[in-house]
């Protein structure tokens, strides 16, 4: 875009009078960061209607997720529409503090983790490769919730982004639409968020439903004075879209979760098809033709029920024409192996909440029960294996699959996996229909936005062409003796952990070393993502310093950023237990400035924006086969960090691209672990014979650490030496503390360290989810670059 400084400040300062009645040298920062963002918008107001104009005469992908995790969008728009740098100038000019502005924002924080994040960097790509993409989700009124530390424990704070409203949605109420329920209705109303594209005029868009009551208030029961009842049914409906549901990978098996994901499944699938109409009429057969519909893990599976319903029960079409139809519209994609999150919905609640999509589900059910009996008539036990209704229980992966002509997993050992294992039935039966789609990241967001000091030296040495086209990074690798580069590279790699230093010092009180090791693990807190390994090793490695104080050890700063669902007990005394680790050692004055353990307070994406640019170290440490992919391993190799981690999920790719030799690997593979799991593993063998490792486990339950008397280290403990040791820590132990040794040896040697990092960025190329939508786009959905002139 075009800047026009005074074009802008005219427009700002029209916004900041109509609206607060201010003038831009009076107005408070929250009111110039929302002029600011009017601004924008009115600017983009133009390109967007038409990019809803271009996109409505061709094929479009839609992507239907129970998350997004957007982030702030000011600085990421500002960005994309290239004029980041002359707002910044221009803001200066009058004063005022760009960075005081972009602090205004509340992240929009619709999701957990990965799998919510992921979603927010297709949206990214899918705009900036001018591919007609929309996604679907809920406008969640409080998103992850705010974490607060207490005695080292975890509290949860709702999180309330709407406060204040939202700059970057368009309410639309022409759009709205009603859902039904077995027992009453809820009105769908949409608000639309502009996805603005890199480089390019086309603005995506991203529409998030709210749940109202069909009626407001009952004026009776008012009258009577009974105000609590006669706003009840309003509430009863605004729950639907209350709170994102802060859990990751896991089926809360509620019923008000059934109701959020049949809510945005039927008013997305409404207004889809209310749009297919417009244009083609009845023609219900072309609509594969014009419509793709991705269904982001098993929550939005409904999807395929209920668009069943819209053309059997509301269009007319024959059930078999149907079927035909939803079989080649939906594709399905699955995040994750662990059983707890491949959603089953008991019969009765099912039932109960959407009667009439149950129905229909038992049709498909009835129907895919029917081939089986035809396709294994010798293997009884197979056909009950497969069916969709089992007992008192639906799987909604087995009606995804079924209803589904694709299905991909995230990583390319995640889809080995669910080939051979988890899905092996069904690649058996349908093996077209699997493929890999390995994940991506913008690095729009997560290199020019969080990492402008390498971007712009990255530029300096090949150009800008990077930014829309990662694998123009390899030309990096020309450099890999350059002492100059690579020094350059260290630097940079030191101001960003200056700025996070400072970012801690102001935020948590804490003082840390900007050149000592900055060691990272930030992620949702699971125990198969085993940040218990990782605080393991550093009091293990506390303890040696302790009695060799001359040991010769490069500083090293464990740094920690991690939610825990609010009722994952063992995940939330894991967040107490490195807390009180990092008391004991931070406290500790004869450690002082060698070892440090810094747990971040309420991490998202906007302090993910400050961490993965500082890093040295990317932990990755989960137990192999258990990652589907992870996402922020290739944040943090974009920036120039090196993985610490197993083989599991896209570190193998990772390690593949820049070199097994330029990270550090250990661990059992998946398949040491099957082969240990057949002989029998005895966690006591690691534990009685690992040099260190008793006293660490033992402190947990000795009296050297403290959970204040919550139980909570007990039940770690027992998990560890009575129930098994499920996710191999102690097995792993000893390999995971070895290659910490030999990072901090290999940091001294500054020059090979930057070589490593080098290889690292220069080989990133891989993990843009451009490549990834791009493989979407031909491999699945069959939609085309639509440009906007
Ligand atoms: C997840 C996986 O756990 C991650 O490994 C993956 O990177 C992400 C996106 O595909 O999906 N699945 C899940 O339920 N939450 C995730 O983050």
């Amino acid at each position: 875009m075009e800047f026009n400084k005074e074009k802008w400040k005219e427009k700002l300062e029209e916004r900041l009078l109509e609206k607060f009645s201010v003038s831009l040298k009076d107005a408070s920062p929250f009111e110039v960061y929302k002029a600011l963002g009017e601004t924008v918008m009115s600017f983009i107001a133009k390109d967007w209607y038409e990019t809803k104009q271009e996109y409505s005469k061709t094929k479009q992908a839609f992507y239907l997720s129970s998350e997004f995790l957007m982030g702030r969008a000011l600085g990421n728009n500002l960005i994309n529409l290239g004029i980041d740098k002359e707002i910044q100038e221009f803001l200066k000019e009058l004063g005022i503090d760009y960075n005081q502005i972009e602090d205004e924002e509340e992240d929009a924080a619709l999701g957990n983790g990965g799998l919510g994040r992921l979603a927010a960097c297709f949206m990214d790509s899918l705009a900036t490769l001018n591919l007609p993409g929309q996604g679907y989700s809920i406008r969640y009124r409080n998103g992850i919730f705010n974490q607060y530390l207490r005695d080292g424990y975890q509290v949860e704070k709702p999180e309330t982004w709407l406060k204040y409203e939202d700059v970057w949605s368009v309410m639309r109420p022409e759009d709205e639409v009603v859902v039904n329920f077995g027992y009453t209705s809820v009105r769908a109303l949409p608000y639309d968020m502009p996805i603005i594209g890199y480089g390019t005029k086309n603005v995506n868009t991203l529409r998030l439903w709210e749940a109202h009551s069909i009626v407001d208030l009952d004026l009776g029961v008012f009258n009577q004075q009974d105000y609590l009842h006669a706003t009840q049914d309003k509430t009863l409906a605004e729950d639907i879209s209350r709170v994102l549901y802060p859990n990751d990978s896991t089926d809360e098996g509620k019923k008000l979760r059934l109701r959020q994901q049949y809510f945005f499944v039927s008013a997305s699938l409404q207004d889809i098809i209310k749009k297919f109409k417009k244009v083609h009429g009845r023609e219900f057969s072309k609509i594969p033709e014009f419509i793709s519909i991705q269904l982001n893990d098993t929550h939005p599976v409904i999807a395929i029920p209920e668009l069943m319903r819209i053309l059997v029960d509301v269009e007319g079409v024959l059930w078999e024409d149907a079927w035909e139809i939803v079989k080649k519209t939906f594709s399905y994609t699955n995040h994750t192996i662990l059983a707890e999150a491949l959603e089953k919905w008991w019969v009765g609640l099912y039932q109960e909440v959407v009667p009439r999509i149950f129905q229909i589900t038992e049709g498909i059910h009835n129907q895919f029960k029917n081939e089986l009996a035809n396709l294994y008539p010798n293997d009884v036990n197979k056909q009950n294996r497969m069916q969709i209704i089992q007992g008192n229980m639906i799987h909604m992966a087995w009606l995804a699959i079924y209803g589904s002509h694709k299905v991909n997993g995230v990583a390319e050992l995640h889809t080995e996996i669910l080939k051979e294992h988890e899905l092996r039935d069904w690649y058996e039966l349908y093996p077209d229909k699997f493929l890999n789609k390995t994940n991506g990241i913008t690095q729009r967001r997560w290199l020019l936005k969080s990492n402008p000091q390498l971007a712009s030296y990255i530029t300096e040495l090949i150009g800008d062409a990077w930014i829309k086209d990662l694998s123009e990074l390899k030309k990096l690798e020309q450099f890999i003796d350059d002492k100059k580069v690579l020094s350059k590279i260290w630097d940079i790699k030191i101001e960003k952990k200056k700025e996070l230093v400072e970012y801690l010092r102001e935020t948590q009180g804490i003082d840390i070393n900007p050149n000592s090791i900055f060691d990272v693990q930030v992620k949702r807190l699971h125990e198969y993502k085993r940040q218990l390994l990782n605080i393991f090793q550093v009091y293990d490695l506390y303890q040696q310093l302790k009695q060799n104080p001359n040991m010769d050890f490069v500083p090293t700063t464990y740094i920690y950023g991690a939610k825990a669902a609010p009722g994952y007990k063992v995940a939330k005394g894991i967040i107490r237990l490195i807390n009180d680790i990092a008391q004991i050692i931070n406290g500790d004055d004869e450690i002082k400035d060698r070892l440090k353990v810094v747990f971040v307070e309420n991490y998202r994406v906007t302090v993910a924006e400050k961490i993965f640019p500082a890093a040295d170290i990317s932990e990755q440490i989960s137990t192999a086969g258990k990652e589907a992919s992870g996402t922020g391993n290739m944040k943090f190799m974009l920036n120039g960090a090196i993985t610490l981690g197993t083989l599991d999920g896209a570190n193998v790719e990772i390690a593949k691209e820049a070199g097994e030799e330029n990270e550090y690997i250990f661990g059992m593979r998946v398949k040491d672990i099957e082969e240990l799991r057949k002989k029998g593993y005895d966690p006591r063998f690691p534990y009685n014979n690992v040099t260190g490792l008793k006293q660490v486990v033992d402190a947990l339950i000795d009296g050297r650490l403290s959970d204040l008397g919550s139980g909570i280290y007990r039940e770690i403990h027992s998990l560890l030496m009575e129930r098994g040791d499920q996710y191999f820590v102690l097995e792993d132990f000893e390999d995971y503390r070895r290659k910490q040794r030999e990072i901090n040896r290999d940091y001294k040697d500054k020059i090979s360290w930057a070589k490593k990092m080098l290889k690292n960025i220069a080989n990133a190329g891989k993990f843009s989810s451009d490549r990834t939508i791009l493989e979407y786009a031909n491999e699945i959905w069959n939609i085309k670059e639509t440009k906007i002139k």
